[in-house]
């Protein structure tokens, strides 16, 4: 009965240095295992006599009920304290700062381009694309510039022999369309695209450039709807409250051909360095569709009539933003690119 008396005390003491669950099982098997104190103590209880078995059964019996509670605490405390060391070592501090995350955006030529199709798209336009190599079919013949034509020469256009070059404007995706529609269904497109010039790079030249071009056949076409589908172009891209004028121009392709001029913006009319003191900036060329480019593309110009219109994005761009120079549209330097974020805001400024 002493000796079942220290096993507690004992037990306690051994505890104190078990760090692990191997020690403690090993502990545990020590003291309440088959071969362990208890076990041994049972044992013993042979050798008393019979009176004093019940008492001593029960010690025991009554002593593993608190040998186990020890050991199961023990336990408990163990599993507690390998929890808190992970949880130290999996600490995250949510005070550092964060790592930035930068967000790209539309290249601001994209932007114009989309600008203007949404509103193409909104009077019921068709958006038509077609190949950058041409041949000279498409590129000039359709499109009343005949072989002995000055604007074909060599030196102003890259060609790849001697009938294909890069197109010079999206003009022959207009062709292609109304050959397509076989003389017979109304056309109402708009085409943009990259197109290909030989000119020395300076801050307004680019041999590589973007134009939108749009084109409507019907039979009720008149220079009048050419004039109010512009003055929505002008006043999507530089302002509400814009007007424009149109000026006689040549182009081979229309009959007759305008330039067109819209208000400008930054002095409303009264003259500044930007409209060079004219009030007027030249936006865009348009006219009516060339009675030779009609019939060259099957549609017969008794009963149709139609209008076209062509502007290069770039100048677009330079003027609604104040770009002094278009070669920042194609060096991709990022104090560039950055200032123009997708928000629709900039141009009506
Ligand atoms: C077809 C019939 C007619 C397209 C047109 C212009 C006027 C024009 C220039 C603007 C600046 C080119 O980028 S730019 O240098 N374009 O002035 N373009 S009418 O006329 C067409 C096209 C296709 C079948």
């Amino acid at each position: 009965m002493e000796s079942l008396q220290h096993l507690e005390a004992q037990l306690l003491e051994a505890l104190k240095d078990i760090k692990t669950d191997a020690a403690l099982n090993d502990i545990k098997a020590q003291y309440v295992g088959k071969k362990g104190h208890l076990a041994a103590a049972m044992q013993t209880m042979k050798t008393l006599p019979a009176e004093e078995r019940p008492a001593f059964g029960q010690a025991v019996n009554a002593l593993k009920t608190v040998l186990l509670n020890h050991l199961d605490s023990h336990q408990k405390a163990l599993n507690e304290a390998a929890m808190m060391a992970r949880l130290e070592q999996e600490v995250i501090d949510v005070t550092l700062p964060g790592v930035p995350f930068e967000q790209g955006s539309k290249h601001i030529l994209s932007q114009i381009i989309e600008r203007i199709e949404d509103l193409f798209i909104g009077m019921g336009y068709l958006i038509k694309e077609g190949p950058e190599v041409e041949s000279d079919l498409y590129n000039f013949e359709k499109l009343n510039l005949p072989a002995d034509h000055p604007a074909r020469d060599m030196q102003d256009s890259f060609y790849i022999d001697e009938h294909t070059l890069l197109r010079t404007h999206t003009s022959p995706v207009q062709v292609r369309t109304m050959l397509a529609y076989g003389g017979e269904k109304p056309v109402k497109i708009i085409c943009p695209g990259k197109v290909y010039r030989r000119d020395d790079d300076d801050a307004t030249h680019s041999h590589q450039f973007m134009q939108i071009e749009g084109l409507v056949v019907d039979e009720k076409t008149s220079m009048s709807d050419l004039k109010g589908t512009l003055l929505e172009v002008a006043r999507t891209m530089f302002g509400a409250d814009r007007e424009i004028r149109l000026r006689p121009s040549y182009f081979p392709f229309t009959e007759p051909s305008v330039e067109v001029d819209v208000s400008c913006a930054n002095c409303e009319g009264q003259g500044c360095s930007i409209c060079k003191q004219t009030g007027w900036i030249e936006i865009l060329g348009a006219g009516m569709v060339h009675d030779n480019v009609l019939k060259d593309a099957g549609y017969d110009p008794t009963k149709y009539q139609g209008f076209a219109f062509g502007m290069g994005v770039e100048r677009i761009a330079m003027l609604a933003y104040k770009i002094e120079d278009i070669r920042h549209f194609y060096t991709n330097d990022q104090r560039f690119l950055t200032q123009f974020k997708d928000d629709q805001g900039g141009l009506e400024e």
